[in-house]
């Protein structure tokens, strides 16, 4: 057979044959070109990932982010040379983080050749934030369903508001495609579960059924009836014996499209490695080159040139043209006239979906937010963070989001008349339910963020672990997921030690990217909601209190409005030129505060800065960072209840930092503010020290 030029027409099997054997072979080449790489996947889902992209998918390669797309994700992301091949092979156009298009390919033939190198747009694994038509960032196993979830609730949720009689703008469909790997994984678990339950039928799961992980057959640690919990989890299973045979594939996926009320499970049955004579059906095909000699043997087997390299025959770029490219040409124009239609109609709908596409907000969306009265009783942070949520819930109407099952501890519920509740019957819901399943609210979270909705998802901040995996994908896809800590350090005494936490500011400030804010009172919260929600491609963690904190007097103290730079002087002696300062985050905020006024009351110069934001701080100019910690000012007082870990970087060498340097313990909170230090007393005792001042 003829590879390199197309003699005679070829019929459209011989050309399903050839496009699949250029992505086995693309795949095979870039691996063994950088002598590192995953090929036995590519090599057996080939014929599945061409028959979901060039038969079904609903997917415009010229404009990559047309909102009303179907979504692909490649949940098994060491395989990412599927997804190489096959956005080089439809001529997937480039856009950047503005959403302009750049008007060159987004994965061209070079990059494949510089698989797994520096600046190659085909990376080791799938990252959204570096190569379009990527849909989500994978590679640690089970991310990539578990986000899919979120990604089939926000196309619930976007049909339910958006669409209208004779306008289905958002009827996309998502698929995603796994591995052994990410079924072993518990966040996927968590999320095929609430997926089930809230019966996602626009929700279609391929399992690569292969029977092979790293270290070899399944049956060495996984011999569950998979079938058997996706049908308990309410999913439709399907099978699929041959991974081969595209009509069956096809046939599954178009069963998948007309199921109701359940998402679909189609377990399909491959041969890891397919093609290579001594290396099918093992772990060698995994993760390592096949090697000169078997790349030679495995492409005879295919009928390919045995020392082509990189080889994309005539007629297949065309066939892909004619296949996903003419498809979802035809669907985005078409979409395009409705939307137009639909603007006459509806411009109010439509002027949200274009700003919620931009990741704009709403013009007045932060008119309503509340300015909370000098109380020295005060308000926890959680509570204040109700209220500023209620709000902007509804001046941000694709602002949407929910608790791992903490809704009334959080305080995260929406109260408001008309919120509602996601459910299957009511998918226009703005709280989520996510169970308590953390892990996979975060990464679900991170699903409704892709999408363009504005979500959050919240928990008490000891199971922000739970989360961390997630958060941290958040973060290198530069995504604004929102996430709500509450219960943020000793507040919540006679919980006691595995209920507080002690290391988890300095885990999430060591997350490049990931805007991390502790509020020292209800203003502040409400500052830093207001900075949050102008973020575009940054994540942010609220960290807030369980126990009431004093709402300072701002007529007496600076404006909250210092949490947008991170840090601010909150109190300086009379006259300014302090020679002592005191920082404090969250609830050590107002003991800074106290410990202040005991200075000035004793003749000593303090100052207070109040630091809700490591991460924002760090990013002022350095003009505006030595005014607020002047570097002749060597007397400083760190104080904060969580690990001290990391405060040297604002104390200096010289400097004093109260915190932790254990776990907590079970007692009511004062109790535990006595035991660990956390009083004025102590605060001002160590100001003093460090002056020479006993
Ligand atoms: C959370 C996580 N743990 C471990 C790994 C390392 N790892 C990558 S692939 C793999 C085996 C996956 O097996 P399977 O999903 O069956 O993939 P196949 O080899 O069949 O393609 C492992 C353990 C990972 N990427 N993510
Ligand atoms: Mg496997």
């Amino acid at each position: 057979m003829s590879v390199t030029t197309v003699a005679e027409p070829m019929t459209d099997t011989k050309l399903d044959q050839l496009s699949i054997d250029t992505i086995r072979t693309l795949s095979i080449d870039a691996v063994q070109q950088a002598k590192s790489g995953h090929p036995g996947t590519p090599m057996a889902l080939a014929p599945l990932v061409y028959t979901i992209w060039n038969r079904v998918m609903r997917f415009d390669p010229e404009d990559p982010i047309w909102p009303n797309r179907d979504r692909f994700v490649l949940s098994n992301g060491h395989a990412s040379m599927l997804l190489w091949s096959v956005l080089h092979l439809t001529g997937t156009q480039a856009v950047n983080a503005d959403y302009e298009r750049l008007g060159h390919p987004s994965v061209s033939l070079e990059d494949i050749r510089r698989f797994r190198q520096l600046g190659s747009k085909a990376p080791g694994h799938p990252e959204y934030h570096w190569v379009s038509g990527v849909e989500t960032t994978t590679g640690p196993l089970g991310q990539g369903v578990a986000t899919s979830v979120g990604m089939a609730i926000a196309r619930k949720w976007l049909a339910d508001r958006y669409n209208r009689p004779g306008f289905p703008i958002f009827d996309y469909s998502i698929y995603a495609v796994c591995g052994d790997g990410c079924l072993m994984e518990g966040v996927a678990s968590e999320a095929a579960s609430l997926a089930g339950h809230l019966g996602l039928d626009n929700l279609c799961w391929v399992y690569d059924n292969n029977h092979i992980t790293i270290e070899g057959q399944t049956s060495l640690a996984f011999t569950e009836d998979v079938a058997g919990r996706f049908l308990a989890y309410g999913w439709n299973v399907l099978r699929v014996g041959d991974a081969n045979d595209l009509d069956r594939i096809q046939h599954a996926l178009s069963v998948f499209r007309t199921t109701k009320g359940r998402p679909t499970f189609i377990i399909l049955d491959s041969h890891i490695g397919y093609g290579s004579p001594h290396k099918q059906d093992t772990a060698a095909a995994h993760g390592e080159p096949l090697g000169d000699e078997e790349v030679r043997l495995t492409k005879r087997s295919y009928g390919w040139p045995e020392g082509a390299q990189f080889l994309v025959p005539d007629g297949v770029r065309e066939h892909f043209a004619a296949g996903v490219g003419a498809r979802g040409a035809a669907a985005r124009s078409g979409w395009t006239g409705l939307f137009a239609s639909y603007r006459a109609e509806y411009p109010d709908l439509a002027n949200e979906i274009d700003r919620m596409q931009r990741r704009d907000l709403p013009a007045g969306w932060d008119r309503n937010l509340p300015v909370f009265p000098a109380d020295a009783k005060g308000i926890a942070g959680r509570d204040a963070s109700s209220k500023v949520l209620n709000v902007l819930a509804q001046t941000i109407p694709w602002f949407l989001g929910g608790s791992a099952d903490l809704g009334p501890s959080n305080k995260t519920t929406l109260t408001y008349e008309g919120a509602g509740s996601f459910q299957a019957e009511s998918p226009g819901g703005k709280n989520l339910h996510f169970g308590i399943r953390e892990h996979s609210m975060a990464a679900i979270v991170n699903g409704l963020s892709l999408s363009k909705v504005r979500a959050f998802g919240a928990t008490f901040f000891i199971f922000s672990d739970y989360a961390r995996p997630a958060i941290r994908l958040s973060a290198l896809m530069e995504l604004p997921s929102i996430f709500v800590f509450t219960h943020d350090a000793m507040g919540d005494g006679e919980d006691g030690p595995t209920h507080q936490p002690v290391e988890h500011l300095a885990s999430l400030r060591a997350i490049p990217g990931l805007v991390t804010l502790r509020p020292g009172d209800a203003n502040e919260v409400v500052e830093a909601y207001r900075c949050v929600m102008q973020l575009r491609h940054q994540p942010a963690v609220l960290v807030l209190s369980r126990q009431p904190l004093p709402t300072l007097d701002r007529r007496a103290y600076g404006p909250a409005a210092g949490v947008a730079r991170g840090a601010y002087v909150l109190a300086d002696p009379p006259g300014g030129d302090p020679e002592v300062i005191l920082i404090a985050t969250g609830s050590e905020v107002s003991l800074a505060v106290e410990a202040h006024e005991k200075l000035l009351a004793e003749g000593i110069r303090s100052r207070v800065v109040s630091m809700p934001s490591w991460d924002i701080f760090d990013h002022q100019p350095q003009e505006y960072r030595d005014r607020v910690l002047p570097p002749t000012v060597k007397a400083r007082v760190a104080v904060e209840q969580a690990s001290t870990f990391g405060w040297e970087r604002y104390v200096g060498r010289s400097g004093h930092v109260i915190g932790m340097k254990t776990f907590g313990a079970s007692a009511p909170l004062k109790a535990l503010q006595e035991k660990f230090g956390f009083e004025p007393a102590r605060v001002v005792a160590a100001a003093k020290e460090l002056l020479g001042r006993q």
